[in-house]
This record gives structure tokens, C-alpha cells and sequence, in this order.
């Protein structure tokens, strides 16, 4: 059998392997041989990273000249209440980002600790599912760093990314994406646009890139980030607030 670990493959389950990956390895009591090369979660922590990284192609990314102008911001330009308005006005001093559920080191980092940490800066296409689209640079550091950090448990299979701005109807935007995505090399947790901050409208002090998703997907004003082995305990269940209300949780471009 291949290694070579392709998306389409797990959603078609089209090896033993991805069925793992989709149902949470029902299918893996029944095969011997599978069950022995791969409890997933083990075999991700151990080899994961670099099985997913030669498996995962890279989206284009763009010179500088490629910068829209104008980078329309989208959703929540400023989220409400006086908890955020306190933050972004005294520089995110207070801010956190938390990253727990399962991890073996809870990790909670100050703006400043996790400006520290090795940054990767890449220019490239956002699209949003209401038509239209813009590039951005986007400066930040990779998920997959932090989580390497926090140290993954094996039972982790998503992230989930918690939010600061609450919806019209009082939900706080969220959202998650699986290991593949975590773990792409393009996914960043972006700090920087254009060579400034990222501004409060595009999610200061911190948002996520997931670079091979459609916009929803890019979580601005994160606070938390929640391994968890299943994503039915959060809002309505189905993995984000946009899914929620019926919009694909796969919103791969
Ligand atoms: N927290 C939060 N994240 C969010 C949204 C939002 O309303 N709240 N909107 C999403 C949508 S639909 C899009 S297209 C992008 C927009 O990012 P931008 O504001 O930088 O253009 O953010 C996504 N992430
Ligand atoms: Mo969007």
C-alpha cells in the first residue's frame, strides 16, 4: 500500500487507512495488518509531519506586486463589547492565546511571546464563497509549530479555533479544521497583512490561514485553540458557525 496520503482518498475511503481517518478507525478493528502499522493517532505524532508534508501540495503564492490594494474585510470588522475595545486599544496587552483540550502542555502566550517564535510570511489568494477574492500577505507562524509546542495527544484529530466576536444571533464565531490542514506547511496563525499589524478588521491580533480553504474557514480574532477528538459538543455540531448554518464544514478551494 501507498503512503502516499492524498485527501481524496481519505474522503473517498479509498483505502483502509482513510476509513481510519473518516470514522474514527471503526474500520480498523477488522484489519489486522492496518490496526498494526496505524493507530492514527500514534502514527501521526510520531511520523505525521513529515508523511503529511510530502503529501500536501502547496497553493501559488504571489509576488509583492500581486497585493490587492484594496483587501475587502469581511464578517465581523470590529467585534462587539468592551472587553475587545479595552484590548485593541492598549495594544493586546492583555490578550492570550490559549491552546488546550488535548495537548500534554497547555500553552497561553502573550502577543509578544508568540511574535517570537519563527515566522513564515506568504502572499496569496483569499476567496470568499459570497464571490469575490484578494491577496494578502500574511505574516505568521505555522500551526504546525505550535502544536508541536503543545504536544498533540493521540486521540487529536481538529482544532478548533475559538473566537472573540459574537454573531447577530449572540453565538461566537468558530470554526475547525482536521490534522491534514493543521499540519500544511501554509497554514499560519497571522499576526502581520501587508507588512503592518493585522488590522482589527481583518481579525487582530491573530487569525488563521488555511490556505486551500474557502474563506469562512480563516478564523479571525482567535483566542483558543481546542484539540478535540470529536466536534459534536460545539455549537449545533457540525464543526463551525457558517457550517452550522449550513455551509459546507470541507470548503476546500
Ligand atoms: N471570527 C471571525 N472570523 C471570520 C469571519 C467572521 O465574521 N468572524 N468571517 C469569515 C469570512 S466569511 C471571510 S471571507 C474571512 C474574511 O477575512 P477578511 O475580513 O480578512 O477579508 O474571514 C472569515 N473569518
Ligand atoms: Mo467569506
Amino acid at each position: 500500500m501507498s503512503l502516499r496520503i492524498t485527501r481524496r482518498r481519505v474522503l473517498t475511503g479509498g483505502t483502509a487507512l482513510g476509513m481510519g481517518l473518516l470514522t474514527g478507525c471503526d474500520g480498523r478493528a477488522s484489519d489486522a495488518p492496518i490496526q498494526r502499522l496505524f493507530d492514527f493517532g500514534q502514527f501521526l505524532s510520531l511520523h505525521g509531519q513529515r508523511l503529511l508534508l510530502s503529501a500536501q501540495p502547496l497553493v501559488r503564492e504571489y509576488s509583492p506586486a500581486d497585493i490587492s490594494p484594496d483587501f475587502p474585510p469581511n464578517g465581523t470588522e470590529m467585534p462587539d463589547g468592551e472587553d475587545y475595545f479595552r484590548m485593541a486599544t492598549s495594544e493586546f496587552a492583555s490578550w492570550r492565546l490559549v491552546i488546550d483540550g488535548l495537548v500534554r502542555n497547555r500553552l497561553s502566550l502573550s502577543l509578544g511571546e508568540f511574535k517570537k517564535l519563527p515566522a513564515r510570511t506568504q502572499i496569496t489568494m483569499h476567496s470568499c464563497d459570497e464571490g469575490w477574492s484578494a491577496i494578502g500577505q500574511w505574516k505568521g507562524v505555522q500551526l504546525s509549530h505550535v502544536l508541536r509546542m503543545a504536544g498533540l495527544m493521540p486521540q487529536a484529530r481538529y482544532l478548533v479555533f475559538h473566537c472573540l466576536d459574537q454573531m447577530d444571533d449572540g453565538e461566537f464565531y468558530y470554526e475547525s479544521i482536521d490534522l491534514f490542514d493543521a499540519f500544511h506547511p501554509q497554514t499560519i496563525l497571522a499576526y502581520g497583512m501587508n507588512g503592518h499589524d493585522l488590522p482589527v478588521a481583518h481579525g487582530a491580533p491573530l487569525r488563521l490561514r488555511v490556505e486551500r480553504q474557502i474563506g469562512y474557514k480563516h478564523a479571525k480574532y482567535i483566542a483558543r485553540i481546542e484539540a478535540v477528538e470529536k466536534l459534536e459538543r460545539f455549537g449545533l455540531g457540525r464543526g463551525g458557525y457558517w457550517p452550522d448554518r449550513g455551509y459546507q464544514w470541507y470548503a476546500g478551494l
